[in-house]
This record gives structure tokens, C-alpha cells and sequence, in this order.
């Protein structure tokens, strides 16, 4: 059972959406005894079984004190849009999702006292149906976007903790938003457009792509101000790839079940910010352009 200070009570969470992180996250706070809710586009209770445990959560109702929003980059403008009317004066919201966080929007539509954060993470999770498993222990990178987060630090980072801990606190995402986006440049596009697991990607064929996506990234990276050691990635994406080996990427899963992906907030930020700065990052592009006709076509 969790322990929080007795001066500063746990905050009450609510969870956006049905995915499987956010699951996950609602999964773990309920595990440990935290008052958790779900908020879905259609208010409803919603019943799951995670690792053995069948877990009942209960609808959201207003004010909401905390929310965890991890839907997709493309979703979170409406998701909190239709937040807003619902939150409390002093509400703490974390956003959390691949891809590059477009944040001054949704930074200017909250009061003053609405702190909001942005939390990434490698923890893997998997939903089948009503089944949610946990498939990849990982851990979280969590920080505060304005003042009014910067007042409830310790409060957000324990239950960021219990539900998708062991995290680190840092003053400046950036640095390691660029560094997950170069993993999901080389691992999401690639598993699918090859319809593939993470760990079919360790096979030759593929290692000329990889190093090129990764080349690529690193000199946008580098233009952009956050650079990144490529021998060092290359090596990452190899224990990811590893280490998920039996996992499909979120970007599979997508394509494989018709959905929109998140491949504009990836390699389409990549190539973005090549025009930008005048790089040419012709393996990005083939690649976005690919899985765009291949979501097109879904
Ligand atoms: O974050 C991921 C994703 O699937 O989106 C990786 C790291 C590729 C793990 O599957």
C-alpha cells in the first residue's frame, strides 16, 4: 500500500482514455491503493483483468484534482478541450505520448493555478480485449511545463512513482523527448510497414535502415539544438529492440487494427525540422510517406 506524507494527501487521479499505458497507470494506482477513475469519451464504468486481477474503475465526475492524459499526440487537443469545463481550479495535468509535445495551446487555455506536466516512458503494456498486461518493465522521465506544477512537485512525482515508476524529475524534457523520438523513428515506422515485431528488426536486412533513420535523426537533433551521440542510439535501439523482442510497437499495432498513427508527431517532426534547418533525410521521408499510404489505405 502506498504511504503518503500525512501533510500532503494523495491526490485523487482520473485516467483518459482506454489504452494501454493509461490502463496500465490506472491498473497500478488501484493496485496500491489510490483513489483512481477513468475518463472516457463515452462516461462509463469500465471492468478489466490485469495480471490476474479483475479491477473495476469507476466513471470520472467533476472536479477532477489530477489527470493523467496519455492518448495519442493527435488526440490531446480535444481530449483536453474536453477536459477543460471538468477540472479543478488547482487541477495538475500530465500529458504523456510519443512524439513531440506541441504544449503552448494547451498551456494558455489553463488558469494560473492548473499545473501542467509532461511525463515520458518505456514501460510496455498490451490490451487484448479486456486483458491488459504490463509487457515491458520500463521507467519514466517526468517534468513540470509552468509555474503551478512547479508547486505540487512532490505530490505529482509519488504518483507518477506508483503508476509508472521509478521516475526521474527534470527542469527540461526536450533532451529526452529527442531521444525517445529517435527510437520510435527507427523501430515504429519500420515494424509497421513490415507488419513485424520489435525483434524481427534485429535481422541484417534491417540494420543499413536503422543506421540510416538514426544518421538522420542525429544531424536533426543536432541542428535542433539536442544533440545526440549516434553510436550511442544505435546501441539503444538495439536493447530496445531487445529487450521488447516480442512486442509489436504501438505504430504495428496501429496499421494492424486501421487506426490513425503517430507517425506525424515522429518522423514527421523528423522531417519537419529537416526542412527547417536544410537537411535532407531522404530514409525519414520515404518512410512517412509509406506508412502514411499505408494508414490511408487502412
Ligand atoms: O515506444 C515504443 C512504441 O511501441 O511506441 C517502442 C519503444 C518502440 C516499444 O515498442
Amino acid at each position: 500500500m502506498a504511504q503518503n506524507s500525512p501533510t500532503q494527501p494523495a491526490l485523487s487521479w482520473t485516467v483518459v482514455g482506454q489504452g494501454a499505458i493509461g490502463l496500465l497507470a490506472a491498473s497500478r494506482f488501484k493496485l496500491a491503493g489510490w483513489p483512481v477513475q477513468l475518463w472516457l469519451r463515452q462516461p462509463a464504468a469500465l471492468d478489466i483483468r490485469f495480471e490476474q486481477h479483475p479491477l473495476h474503475f469507476n466513471c470520472a465526475t467533476a472536479p477532477l484534482a489530477a489527470v493523467l492524459i496519455p492518448v495519442k499526440s493527435y488526440a490531446v487537443p480535444a481530449a483536453v478541450q474536453a477536459l477543460l469545463p471538468a477540472l479543478a481550479p488547482d487541477a495538475q495535468l500530465v500529458l504523456s505520448h510519443n512524439g513531440m509535445a506541441a504544449t503552448e495551446h494547451i498551456l494558455s487555455s489553463l488558469s494560473p493555478a492548473q499545473g501542467l506536466w509532461f511525463l515520458t516512458t518505456t514501460h510496455g503494456a498490451l490490451k487484448q480485449g479486456a486483458t491488459v498486461r504490463h509487457t515491458g518493465q520500463g521507467q519514466s522521465v517526468l517534468s513540470p511545463l509552468n509555474a503551478a506544477a512547479k508547486n505540487q512537485l512532490l505530490a505529482v512525482q509519488q504518483a507518477m512513482d506508483i503508476a509508472l515508476g521509478p521516475v526521474t524529475l527534470t527542469g527540461n524534457i526536450l533532451p529526452f523527448l529527442w531521444h525517445k523520438l529517435a527510437i520510435n523513428a527507427a523501430i515504429n515506422p519500420l515494424t509497421a510497414l513490415n507488419n513485424c515485431n520489435n525483434g524481427e528488426l534485429a535481422k541484417a536486412q534491417y540494420q543499413p535502415l536503422i543506421s540510416q533513420i538514426l544518421a538522420e535523426v542525429c544531424q536533426v537533433a543536432e541542428a535542433a539544438g539536442y544533440p545526440l551521440q549516434y553510436a550511442q542510439m544505435l546501441e539503444k535501439v538495439q536493447q530496445v529492440i531487445q529487450n521488447t523482442a516480442a512486442n509489436f510497437s504501438s505504430m504495428q499495432q496501429d496499421i494492424a487494427h486501421s487506426r490513425r498513427t503517430e507517425i506525424d508527431a515522429i518522423t514527421g517532426y523528423i522531417v519537419t525540422q529537416a526542412a527547417r534547418y536544410n537537411i535532407a533525410v531522404p530514409l525519414n521521408t520515404q518512410l512517412l510517406q509509406q506508412v502514411l499510404q499505408l494508414q490511408h489505405r487502412g
